[in-house]
């Protein structure tokens, strides 16, 4: 049993370094204050009426629309091997575990485990969540009810659990036949997490929202970490994507809306609502005119008819007339959060026509006429097109006159600023607010709590969505009052 007090004093170790790291980070500090705000459960399950109201999934018990937003914490100085989330402990190398002297472990029964006694006992001894018991125990016990004895446990952790962390993450999440991770690896976990996370249990009578969050969840992790659209993740794209980091948050946080990287719940509304809203017909797709009303109209024909054919896609494979969801959250994550790499890249691939890796004078040109004939059309003063790059190559000061690479987008002084050019290029509505600057929304946006342009909108788009929903909700509970004191009435007229 020496290998399972190894796997034991793993766990405590990375419990310690958790703590360590949540008194010191600043996103720790966010976090604690953001807990002392959540307001009561709001409606969750809405069995049938959810299917007639304008949004389809049921609200997140846990949303505070109301709440102030605090302050952005002042920076910590720096100190060695420490950080925000993510960065707590190398992972680079399957280290072997160290042996300690820890608590006894709790002696095995003589008999073989069934789940609920084998997760119970187990869960100590696993250094990852909760929620990866199932899929450990179907590998040990593939008929449900033959139980794990100690010598299976034994065996399986000296054979799995040897490994860095990361390493025995990828190895318990991928299935044991295919060389790397698949979207459908992370199916079965994924399934599980619906089942133990207190976050998503309101979910339970919602099968068909739980595969919409599944989806979901699996797109995001690609969407970052496949950048080459390969279909599948490697160990070292999941390292350096801190797909596993983000596996331990959901492991350890109640609050499901707090783990921003793939997992949030209101993020996930916000995603499939903006879907649902443009698939009109609901056959789970979007097309050219659906896409064109997204952002009230605020994209040109053009890049709407780029996306369609040269936009990165969530199973590599183009159709020019249709996307589907995992594909829409590609394109609106990309479209919300013009500052992450992924997305510079995802655009920078549309915009360059010629296909050089290089956006020239001739590739902006062709999208800025059609952006300043929609100007000219709605009565908005064109700026010429040599006036706007001037501006955009002001702030951007790319390397070469020839034209911008990927790599001026990508300069660390350069990311607050590199979807205006983006945005001067196709978005409309987001190029006017960028020319009409206006100095409070910059310094709220400077002050504010999040890290990034999506995490921002993901939290405003979901409370104007709960705020109407819940709207939608009164008018209708008022309209039942009404009716019911109407046929009173009428039950009173009858009666006299
Ligand atoms: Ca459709
Ligand atoms: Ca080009």
């Amino acid at each position: 049993m020496e290998i399972i007090e190894q796997a034991k004093s793993k766990v405590n170790r990375v419990k310690r370094d958790d703590d360590s790291s949540l008194a010191s980070s600043p996103d720790s500090a966010r976090k604690r204050r953001k807990k002392i705000t959540s307001p009561s459960p709001t409606s969750s399950p809405l069995p049938a009426s959810v299917l007639h109201s304008r949004n389809p999934l049921p609200l997140s018990p846990r949303r505070s629309p109301s709440t102030p937003k605090p302050h952005k914490p002042l920076p910590t100085f720096y100190t060695p091997n420490s950080g925000g989330m993510g960065r707590r402990r190398s992972q680079s190398a399957p280290l072997p575990l160290l042996p300690t002297t820890l608590d006894p472990l709790p002696p095995w029964p003589s008999h073989p485990l069934l789940y609920p006694e084998f997760s119970t006992h187990c869960k100590d001894l696993i250094p990852l969540p909760s929620f990866y018991l199932p899929k450990i125990y179907s590998l040990l016990s593939p008929t449900p009810t033959d139980g794990v004895t100690e010598s299976q446990f034994e065996t399986f952790a000296k054979t799995n659990l040897i490994w860095s962390l990361d390493e025995i993450y990828y190895n318990l999440t991928k299935s044991p036949s295919s060389p790397h991770l698949l979207p459908s690896s992370f199916r079965p976990i994924l399934t599980s997490l619906l089942s133990h996370h207190p976050g998503l249990t309101f979910l339970s009578s919602h099968t068909d929202f739980q595969q919409k969050y599944i989806d979901t969840v699996i797109a995001r992790i690609f969407y970052e970490c496949d950048e080459e659209g390969l279909g599948y993740l490697t160990r070292r794209m999941c390292r350096k994507g801190k797909v596993w980091e983000a596996f331990e948050e959901v492991g350890r946080e109640e609050d499901i809306n707090k783990v921003l990287r793939f997992f949030s719940y209101e993020h996930f509304y916000v995603l499939y609502c903006r879907f649902w809203e443009l698939d009109l017909n609901r056959d789970y797709k979007i097309t050219k005119p659906d896409l064109l009303k997204y952002g009230d109209h605020s994209l040109s024909n053009l890049i709407v008819e780029r996306i369609f054919t040269h936009a990165r896609r969530f199973n590599g494979i183009i159709n020019p007339d249709e996307m589907c969801y995992e594909d829409f959250i590609f394109f609106m994550l990309s479209e919300e959060n013009k500052q992450s790499p992924v997305s510079v890249k995802y655009w920078f691939d549309i915009l360059d026509v010629d296909g050089d890796g290089v956006l020239n004078l001739k590739d902006m040109k062709s999208f800025y006429n059609v952006q300043s004939h929609r100007m000219q059309c709605l009565g908005h003063e064109v700026v010429p097109f040599e006036d706007v790059l001037c501006q955009m190559y002001d702030l951007i000061k790319p390397k070469s006159e020839v034209g911008v690479v990927v790599e001026d987008f990508l300069q660390p002084e350069c990311d607050k600023v590199s979807g205006a050019l983006f945005d001067a290029l196709f978005n409309l509505n987001k190029y006017l607010q960028f020319e009409s600057r206006d100095p409070f929304l910059e310094r709220t946006k400077r002050e504010d709590e999040f890290d990034n342009d999506w995490d921002r909108y993901a939290c405003v788009d979901y409370n104007r969505l709960a705020m109407e929903e819940e709207q939608r909700e009164d008018d209708r509970n008022q309209m039942e009052i009404e009716w019911e004191g109407g046929e009173g009435d009428n039950n009173m007229n009858i009666g006299e």
